[in-house]
């Protein structure tokens, strides 16, 4: 192999019980032909750690790490004396913590950014939609009228950084919350105040010796979770549209057959946007273009993976390679002239696999550097700098081409973009773009409710199966999906991005597809985008008929094949907004005890969410579909659902008849 690896003895994997997804499982034959190990190998050889698995296991201070039983979590306590519920209530805040830093960190940098933008000293990236900062900036109480854009920008980034800095009062995106849920936060102390305090605040009481109430250690959780969603996460998907433009249903190619044999292959893999807009630049400069051309290339192929692929997909259709699982497995194809790594969720392992077949591989931020990997610094004042040395150095491994190319020849095109905003001009039109007709749908009961699918995949399950699995299952029920992230490229590998898969939903939602031409999958685009959900689900109460709460709609969430930490986060601050989440895979809580109890069911009882847990995607779809049925009960619209279906089985009497 190039660079002199060592070719390693793999031990061959069972594909079909490895992934769903027949192009990666042809990279993984390939790999362990050309003895590459994967995350996948890695994982089959080494067994989870039980203990960490089920949170029995403290290692906060140097008395321990203490070890408690999951068969008999109070027989014992740490040597401190902290119970199974503090233990593990400072382990699920600690996962919760993390994720959320990791969404409000990357948040700030667009924040940043964009102050850079408006205040003149950065000059590679500009406001490209001026109307969505006009609209968001008018809810939190900024003056839009007759003033110029930069004022309003630099009104609107003053307010903005309070979801961060603020130590006191309650962030900016309080106000988009529908009043009934606010005044549950209210009630309970969760309103977030500023992400960095609440943070700071909650690695402070999961110390040694400080919090050691799992209910107030899960109070803390909650304000934390929600600093990420309507915080860190929103002020990322808000500035990132403003900067780079708002989603609208385009068409994109997604799978590992977007790579050209021909053409140099540029992968850009992370979460940051601003890097990924900046290679677009490059590739798109003429010169870039003719050395492509003389190196013998017909051209250069852009391509994105993981979730600012997917932000890229939605924004600009340009192609996506692959989900998380797929990352490693993409080099082995032998195509991938260079990779651009940025933020979370880059394996270490990839520097492995890109040093066996040769590829590029470059980190760009100064948080994320791997050992062994060039790191070539992405400043944004000059971004240019970093993008064009990707580009060049693409050009240069096509050059050198030494190894043979295998791709796999998949391809599935469909259609992505759904935004907050192309939704409501999807179903209203321009002139009365509205979330009326959506409710009125669900009303009716043609629509049974709505679901949020998404998150991470796993190597500990079978890659993509249990999210197409779950979906299927759902839209067959009528349910409507959104998704984000890993989530909606298992989704889209699968087929289900076509209007034409309305033909795989329930006689309700196929009709609805139908008449307004959608999927009956919706991809909102990466993981901070979730906070699309959140705003779409306010605009459903806001727009009225199914309650005064979050907690009223009949909606679920899921990531059936999670494995984040940022997954944790997302799920919480989803259960804290008043919607049941079902996660799959593995939870890391004994059932049984009152920390469980008290995420599992407490938290609904106070006006919240809840949790829910099955590794199985038919049963989660009936846990998901109860709870959807239980709230149209509460809200007096079964009976509306019942009479439709009935309808509906009259008419395909009638017609067959
Ligand atoms: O933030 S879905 S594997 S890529 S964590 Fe990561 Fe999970 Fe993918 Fe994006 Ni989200």
């Amino acid at each position: 192999m190039e660079n002199d690896i060592k070719k390693k003895e793999i031990k061959p994997l069972d594909l079909q019980k490895t992934t769903i997804c027949e192009a990666t499982a042809q990279m993984l034959k390939k790999a362990e032909k050309d003895g590459v190990e994967t995350a996948f190998h890695r994982a089959a050889a080494m067994k989870a750690c039980p203990i960490g698995a089920d949170s029995a296991c403290c290692k906060h201070c140097s008395m321990g790490p203490c070890r408690l039983s999951s068969k008999d979590p109070y027989g014992k306590v740490g040597v401190c004396g902290a119970t199974i519920d503090t233990i593990q209530a400072r382990n699920f805040a600690r996962m919760v913590a993390s994720g959320a830093a990791a969404h409000t960190d990357h948040g700030m940098s667009m924040l940043e950014l964009f102050r850079e933008v408006v205040n003149g000293h950065i000059k590679d990236y500009s406001i490209k939609d001026p109307t969505k900062l006009k609209k968001v900036a008018s809810i939190l109480g900024i003056e839009v009228k007759d003033r110029e854009i930069k004022d309003i920008a630099m009104d609107f980034y003053r307010e903005l950084e309070r979801t961060y800095t603020q130590v006191e009062g309650e962030i900016p995106f309080a106000k988009r919350v529908p009043e009934k849920t606010l005044e549950t936060w209210r009630k309970h102390g969760v309103v977030p105040r500023g992400a960095m305090r609440e943070i700071m605040e909650l690695m402070h009481r999961t110390h040694i010796g400080v919090d050691q109430h799992y209910e107030n250690i899960t109070q803390q959780c909650t304000r934390t979770a929600l600093s990420d969603g309507w915080g860190g996460s929103m002020v990322a998907t808000e500035i990132s549209d403003i900067l780079f433009g708002t989603p609208t249903a385009i068409r994109g190619d997604v799978n590992m057959g977007c790579l050209k044999e021909k053409e140099v292959n540029i992968v850009i893999h992370g979460h940051e946007p601003n890097l990924f807009e900046s290679v677009l630049a490059s590739v798109g400069d003429p010169d870039f273009l003719q050395s492509a051309k003389d190196a013998g290339a017909e051209g250069i192929n852009l391509v994105g993976m993981c979730c600012s692929g997917s932000e890229m997909l939605s924004r600009h259709g340009i192609p996506h390679v692959g989900n998380f699982m797929s990352t490693e497995t993409i080099m082995v194809t032998g195509a991938v002239d260079a990779m651009g790594v940025d933020v979370q969720c880059i394996k270490q392992g990839l520097a492995q696999v890109a040093n066996c077949y040769g590829t590029r591989l470059f980190t760009t931020n100064p948080r994320c550097r791997i050992e062994g990997v060039e790191h070539i610094a992405f400043i944004e004042h000059e971004p240019r700098k970093c993008t064009d040395a990707i580009v060049k150095n693409a050009i240069e491994r096509f050059k050198n081409r030494k190894l043979p190319i295998e791709i796999p020849k998949i391809i599935n095109s469909g259609i992505h973009g759904f935004s907050m905003e192309y939704v409501n001009y999807m179903l209203g039109g321009t002139f009365r773009g509205s979330y009326k007709p959506l409710n009125e749908n669900i009303i009716n009961g043609r629509i049974r409710g709505v679901a949020g699918v998404v998150g991470c995949t796993n190597p500990r399950v079978k890659q993509d199966w249990v999210h197409v699995e779950l979906v299927k299952e759902l839209i067959r029920n009528d349910v409507l999906v959104l998704q984000t992230g890993c989530s909606q490229i298992a989704l889209a590998k699968a087929g289900l991005y076509t209007p034409e898969a309305a033909s795989l939903a329930g006689p309700g939602l196929s009709e609805v597809c139908e008449t307004v031409g959608m999927p009956p999958v919706l991809g909102l685009g990466s993981c901070v985008d979730n906070s699309r959900i959140l705003t779409a689900a306010s605009e459903m109460v806001h727009t009225g008929g199914l309650g005064e709460s979050l907690a009223d709609l009949p909606i679920a969430g899921a990531a059936p094949e999670w494995m984040s930490e940022k997954a944790i986060s997302i799920g919480h601050y989803f259960v804290a907004s008043g919607v049941y989440t079902v996660f799959g895979v593995t939870f890391p809580i004994i059932e049984g005890t009152k920390f469980h109890q008290l995420l599992f069911d407490g938290l609904e009882n106070m006006g919240f969410g809840k949790w829910g847990f099955t590794p199985n995607p038919y049963e989660m779809a009936r846990m998901m579909i109860a709870h959807i049925d239980k709230k149209r009960k509460s809200l007096g619209i079964d009976k509306a659902r019942e009479r439709t279906l009935m309808d509906m089985t009259d008419r395909q009497k009638l017609e067959a008849a």
